[in-house]
This record gives C-alpha cells, sequence and structure tokens, in this order.
C-alpha cells in the first residue's frame, strides 16, 4: 500500500459562494469526504491581505479585478487536513476555468465564469504552508482526535 501523506490546505470560499448561499453545501462535500476541518472563518478580506494572498498573480491582466472581487463581500476561509488533502481538494474544485471543469466538482456544478469560480485551494505543499500562515494565526488551527478517523484514514504500517 502507498502510505498516504496527511496534508493541510487552505480553501476560501470566495464571495460568490457565500452571496450564493453555498457555503453549507460547499462545506458538506469536503466533510462527507473525510477531510477534517481544522480551522473556519467568515471573513471581511481587505485589501492587502488579498494582494499578499493572490501575489504570484500580480502581473496578470486580471489582478486588478480579481482583488476587487475577493474584497467585494465576506469570505470563508477553511483549513482542512486529510491523505493528501492538497490534490484532493483541488481535484474536488475543478478546472480554474469552470467550463473545463470535470462534472460533479464544485466549480462545474456552481460556476459558469473563470472569475467568479467559488472556491480557492492551495496548489502544493510550499503554497499550503505559506496561504494557512496568513489566513489562519497558530493558535486558531485546531488539533483534535476524531473517532471516525479508523474509517477514514489507514493504520500506518
Ligand atoms: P486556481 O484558483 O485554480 O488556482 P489560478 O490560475 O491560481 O487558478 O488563478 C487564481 C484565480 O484568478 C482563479 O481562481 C480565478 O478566480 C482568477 N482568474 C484566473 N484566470 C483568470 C482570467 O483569465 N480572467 C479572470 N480571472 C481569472
Ligand atoms: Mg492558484
Amino acid at each position: 500500500m502507498i502510505a498516504p501523506v496527511t496534508e493541510q490546505t487552505l480553501v476560501l470560499i470566495k464571495p460568490d459562494g457565500v452571496q450564493r448561499l453555498l457555503v453549507g453545501r460547499i462545506l458538506v462535500r469536503y466533510e462527507e469526504r473525510g477531510l477534517k476541518l481544522v480551522g473556519l472563518k467568515l471573513v471581511q478580506v481587505d485589501r492587502e491581505l488579498a494582494e499578499r494572498h493572490y501575489a504570484v498573480h500580480r502581473d496578470k491582466p486580471f489582478f486588478a479585478g480579481l482583488v476587487e472581487f475577493i474584497i467585494s463581500g465576506p469570505l470563508v476561509a477553511l483549513a482542512l487536513e486529510g491523505p493528501n488533502a492538497i490534490s484532493v481538494v483541488r481535484a474536488m474544485n475543478g478546472a480554474t476555468r469552470p467550463w473545463e471543469a470535470a462534472p460533479g466538482t464544485i466549480r462545474a456544478d456552481f460556476a459558469l465564469e473563470v472569475a467568479e469560480n467559488i472556491v480557492h485551494a492551495s496548489d502544493g505543499p510550499g503554497t499550503a504552508a505559506a496561504e494557512l500562515a496568513l489566513w489562519f494565526r497558530p493558535a486558531e488551527l485546531v488539533a483534535y482526535p476524531r473517532d471516525i478517523d479508523r474509517w477514514i484514514v489507514a493504520a500506518a504500517e
């Protein structure tokens, strides 16, 4: 058996998800998959945090619009943990462009346009660590046991 790597990743349910009353329906997907909620908050983002979060896109033509969108209303920040959580969540979210996202993914099910594509997720171990530190103070990430994990996470050999 390939030993899974336990990872943590950052998810944002963007302002369009909050305004369209989709927070619960999106959260339940991650929960039902078995991912563990280790951080959760509603945030009215300021411009500085938005620009830091999307700093990698600073030179892209859509950067200004992206920042305006992400500060246009509250969003929900989640920290999720589980085996291979980073790639699992990226796959559940679907392709950046919703019209290219596989059916059954969040973006395919709930979005049509790239600028308003409902969710963000970290794209690798480095960005996950940096984004979790950007969005959550250490004390806001909670370590706790879940009894259900014996049915979800394989025991280490
Ligand atoms: P990702 O969110 O799937 O990781 P990125 O390429 O990192 O995709 O882009 C970050 C976000 O910027 C996207 O989720 C989307 O909201 C927005 N974005 C990406 N490309 C475009 C574009 O061509 N026009 C407008 N917005 C875009
Ligand atoms: Mg990205």
